[in-house]
């Protein structure tokens, strides 16, 4: 993308209404605008940084098995009064009206819309077991929508919904997704920690939330130092075999670790002192173990193995994706701007022409454009040096590729790395061999 042609508009001025640091750089940066509270627009930057993350939620859950579908937004009440939530549910849940005068709803969430699916369709214990996921936008009226897209009213989640023939095999599904949230947050660049939760209006009696840490997050976090020397991708943990997710599960679970409302004084007292941690957390994802409750209150069994019926077990697994987009903002940030992973930045590189006009430096560019397409931004603008560096560590552009008339003269530019301010002087194609992702 050209900068001079780009949808990408950047504030100077810090915007009065954000509280919390991803929230004002969201907007300084040109990644979303709000169009009413708690519901945002994605502008083209926004919107590349959120589809990354959702592909790789994606990639991660088609890994374990899982498998995609698409439900809507829209749901019938009468799907909601099946399981008894319709009226549960209170004012966070968006009730419309057709005109036929039926009542609709605008989804919070998916579990009835699900089992009513799984219920048509599946009639035997051989179809099992299933895991359906899809990535939507859900809408939940919250109170107090705050902080940008991180407590949004509208908002988009990946929803997964695994059905067993027993509690053995429940629990074999719920390990799996720990496991593959483990692997989808160390891809996306930050330490997830899962914390032991209260399950709120999806039910059950088995949750955990996963928490990243920053200074803004939502709730106080207590937990071993444990949870940092794992490192998730070195550790071979297979999801297919039992005994590794038996081996994983421990690892995750036996360390202490828990938010303010489930923290145990006395345990976390017993922790040696130089492996206390405590912070600040947001949760970017959720898991739920509700065995028979929605198969139970909707009627829904399959034949089982000596042609008895028997009542499917379920979880449901859920991610903050366009929280993510903050979340992650807030773990890795400075003064100048955003700091995004290779994983999920909108661009790999910019581009810094800073003498936008000159021969040498428009050559050099234009290649650079060229080798690199879809994966740069080239800053082409006729604008001051300063205020090109000001508006590529703010948009926070993993690489800078800096090309200025004196290095241009000797073929040579500058690379940058955003994250540690790392400089090297090299050739364009160097530059090229370290950016491409
Ligand atoms: C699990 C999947 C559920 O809804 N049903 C389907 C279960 N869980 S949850 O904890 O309520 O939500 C899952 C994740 O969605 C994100 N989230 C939000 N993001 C932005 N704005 C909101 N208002 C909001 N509410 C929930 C969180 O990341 C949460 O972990």
């Amino acid at each position: 993308m050209r900068l001079s042609q780009a949808f990408i508009p950047t504030l100077k001025e810090t915007p009065a209404e954000a509280q919390i640091a991803s929230h004002r750089l969201m907007l300084r940066a040109g990644l979303v605008r709000q169009m009413s509270a708690g519901i945002y627009a994605w502008l083209p930057a926004g919107l590349r940084v959120l589809d990354r993350i959702a592909n790789i939620v994606r990639d991660e859950q088609d890994r374990v098995g899982a498998q995609e579908v698409l439900m809507p937004t829209i749901q019938s009440a009468d799907l909601w009064r099946e399981s008894g939530r319709y009226e549960d549910y209170g004012k966070e849940m968006l009730r419309i009206t057709d005109r036929h005068e039926r009542e609709l709803l605008y989804g919070p969430t998916n579990e009835e819309m699900i089992t009513a699916i799984f219920r048509a369709d599946v009639k035997s214990y051989k179809s099992l077991p299933q895991c359906l996921y899809h990535i939507q936008w859900k809408f939940r009226d919250e109170v107090r929508p705050r902080f940008g897209v991180m407590r949004g009213r509208e908002f988009l989640m990946k929803d997964a919904y695994s059905f067993d023939i027993s509690y053995d095999d429940a629990v074999l599904s719920y390990r799996k997704m720990m496991l593959a949230y483990m692997r989808t947050f160390a891809r996306l660049g930050v330490r997830a920690i899962p914390m032991v939760a209260d399950t709120g209006p999806i039910g059950g009696n088995l949750s955990h939330e996963f928490i990243i840490l920053a200074p803004t997050g939502e709730s106080q976090v207590f937990y071993d130092k444990a949870f940092e020397e794992i490192d998730i991708t070195e550790n071979a943990f297979h999801h297919d075999d039992p005994a590794d997710l038996e081996r994983f599960y421990q690892s995750m679970t036996t360390p202490y670790a828990a938010t303010e409302e489930k923290h145990d004084e006395a345990a976390f007292a017993a922790i040696p002192e130089d492996r206390k941690r405590e912070g600040r957390g947001i949760e970017v994802g959720h898991i739920f173990y509700f065995g028979t409750k929605y198969t139970k209150a909707m009627g829904v069994t399959v034949a089982g193995p000596d042609g008895k019926e028997l009542t499917p077990e379920m979880g449901s697994y859920g991610i903050g994706v366009s929280r993510l987009v903050g979340a992650l903002i807030e773990a890795h940030h400075d003064d100048a701007g955003i700091i995004w992973s290779d994983s999920v930045a909108p661009w790999a590189a910019a581009i810094l022409n800073l003498k936008a006009g000159d021969a040498a430096c428009d050559k050099i560019c234009e290649e650079l454009y060229a080798a690199l397409g879809r994966d740069a931004l080239y800053d082409d603008r006729s604008d001051r040096p300063g205020a090109k560096f000001a508006d590529a560590d703010l948009m926070g552009m993993p690489w800078q590729i800096i090309v200025g008339p004196r290095g241009a003269a000797n073929g040579l530019v500058e690379l940058k790395r955003r994250a540690t301010g790392e400089r090297f002087e090299v050739s364009p194609a160097e530059a090229l061999a370290k950016v491409k992702r």
